[in-house]
């Protein structure tokens, strides 16, 4: 059995709506996580073209992300479809729809040294808007210890916006961005206040794209495997800027800077309510 929209309570929705996150536990049926299981499998071996790798071809210590699949594989594309996140997202933003951005593919393979560095999202994209968040869905079984996620609750109204860096520590087109540095959370973890989640295969974690996040080192001896898909809410506009993820831009969407990105082809609708007044 999957969540669905109705499934969403209202505290889960205040929930997001106050600290910037939420756990859904049992958010996607097991049947869904087997073929991005398989994914993540041939895209370790044979990476596509948007990957992050801290140490290519070893099954130990390594931080690997692959995005942008879903028009090449149908297992991605499927997952993003008809798993349920859309209408999720979508539930929790309180919007009248769910466009989708892009997949993004997580593995932390056991003893793995590096952690996701302490971020937001919507600073590495070429949006803005409030109703944009991330439904990371777990595709094992995770602990905080084992790299699952950790929040800083509340962060998402900070009215901040850091300057995004690689997952894996290179240099990128993230360098291009001008502005203020996530301050070093992990040095001073006392002052914040972190909410880490433990998580079974199937939960999601909906996010808002605002909140600081990050995940620690995979200290376990399990592989930790998890699919994010990102989602435009009714208010997000495109907003490129230096520094902004080049997989999309001005030259591959209809999307005007400013306004709502209305471009069904890039940016698909995943889940719309019937009075939607934008698509
Ligand atoms: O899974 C991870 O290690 C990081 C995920 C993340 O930062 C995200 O989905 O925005």
């Amino acid at each position: 059995m999957t969540v669905s929209a109705s499934d969403i309570s209202a505290e889960q929705i205040t929930a997001f709506d106050n600290d910037g996150v939420v756990h859904i536990p049992a958010a996607v049926a097991p049947e869904a996580l087997e073929p991005i299981l398989e994914l993540a499998e041939r895209q370790l071996a044979a990476p596509g073209q948007w990957v992050s790798d801290t140490n290519e071809g070893a099954t130990v210590d390594r931080l690997f992300s692959t995005r942008y699949l879903w028009q090449q594989e149908p297992a991605m594309h499927d997952f993003v479809f008809n798993s349920g996140v859309a209408a999720i997202a979508a539930t929790l933003m309180q919007s009248s729809s769910a466009r989708f951005y892009f997949d993004h593919l997580l593995v932390s393979e056991p003893g793995t040294t590096s952690p996701t560095p302490w971020h937001q999202d919507i600073p590495y994209w070429p949006f803005l808007g409030n109703k944009i968040c991330s439904v990371w869905v777990a595709c094992t079984a995770a602990t905080v210890e084992g790299s699952s996620l950790e929040f800083v609750r509340g962060s998402h109204k900070w009215g901040s916006y850091y300057a995004p860096k690689m997952f894996d520590g290179q240099s990128s087109w993230a360098d291009e961005f001008v502005g203020e540095e996530c301050p070093d959370i992990e040095a001073a973890r006392d002052d914040y206040d972190i909410i880490g989640f433990d998580v079974e295969a199937g939960d999601a974690l909906v996010f808002s794209s605002w909140i600081v996040h990050g995940a620690p080192t995979n200290a376990s001896a399990n592989r930790r495997v998890a699919v994010s898909t990102r989602w435009l809410g009714d208010d997000a506009v495109w907003h490129p800027h230096p520094g902004s993820d080049p997989t999309i831009t001005d030259e591959n969407t209809t999307a005007t800077a400013g306004l709502y990105p209305a471009d069904d082809r890039v940016f698909p609708v995943g889940y719309t309510t019937a009075e939607t007044s934008q698509l």
